[in-house]
């Protein structure tokens, strides 16, 4: 396969609501922030989501519970250590977000900016979603990269993206009270038909669009899976006063 253009991926980005960049991140690089992330989890260095806070499917019922303290993100990437903070603001993804945007890019620490750890046994499956549905920006257009710092496969819990649906104008009926897309509905389980998981190596990245559906399964192999994720957008595009999104400081590239 060649080697897609800066530009191409971003046009792939736009028709398709994510693209795959592999080996955008040397192995010395992955391999010193899956370090860090390794003794941040080690140590259970706050601020720290547990699966138990969020409860999705497989996740333990409360903290009391056996592998109450699995850890879903470590949050706050950027703010938790200089490797994760150069990697959120390198001129590669600077220059990525800028031709995405086509003006300045800007760095959320209100979405998602940490470390996914999804773990053997307690780490629980993500259904279908939009990341946009708890997110308030004047325009649903932001893009997050994730970066794989080990193998990511449909085993050990990957994602799962629907290529297109990111443009799809779903009406509300079409997701459940907590937003996530209906899997029961015939209409739905074609656009689900469609999903793709790309298998990743440490150092490939996807970004993708805020409105893009995806899901993740539970991690059926022995090792804890870490991927480091931050979302961007443009300087234009202000989180609404008030809102969660609004609620941390933002970082200009
Ligand atoms: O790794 C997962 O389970 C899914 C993560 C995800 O989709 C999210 O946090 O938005």
């Amino acid at each position: 396969m060649s080697v897609q253009s800066k530009k191409e991926q971003v046009q792939a980005l736009r028709e398709r609501g994510f693209v795959i960049v592999r080996g955008l991140v040397s192995p010395e690089r992955c391999a010193a922030i899956k370090q860090v992330a390794e003794q941040q989890l080690h140590a259970a260095e706050a601020p720290l989501e547990f699966e138990a806070d969020l409860r999705y499917p497989g996740a333990p019922e409360s903290k009391d519970a056996p592998g109450g303290h699995t850890v879903r993100r470590l949050l706050d990437a950027y703010a938790r250590h200089a490797l994760y903070r150069e990697w959120a603001t390198s001129p590669e993804i600077a220059g990525w977000m800028e031709l995405y945007f086509g003006e300045e890019p800007v760095l959320s620490r209100a979405h998602h900016n940490c470390v996914m750890t999804k773990h053997p046994r307690y780490g629980s499956l993500t259904g279908w979603h939009r990341d946009v549905r708890y997110w308030s920006f004047e325009r649903d257009d932001l893009v997050s990269v994730w970066l794989a710092l080990g193998p990511e496969t449909p085993e050990n819990g990957g994602l799962w993206f629907v290529p297109g649906s990111h443009d799809a104008p779903f009406t509300s009926d079409r997701f459940d009270a907590a937003k996530f897309f209906r899997a029961d509905l015939p209409d739905n389980k074609t656009w689900i038909d469609r999903a793709i998981s790309p298998t990743l190596q440490a150092g490939d990245v996807v970004f993708f669009h805020c409105n893009t559906l995806h899901s993740a399964g539970q991690n059926q192999s022995e090792q804890v899976k870490f991927s480091l994720v931050y979302t961007y957008h443009g300087a234009s595009n202000v989180p609404l006063p008030g809102t969660r999104s609004a609620s941390k400081p933002e970082v200009k590239l």
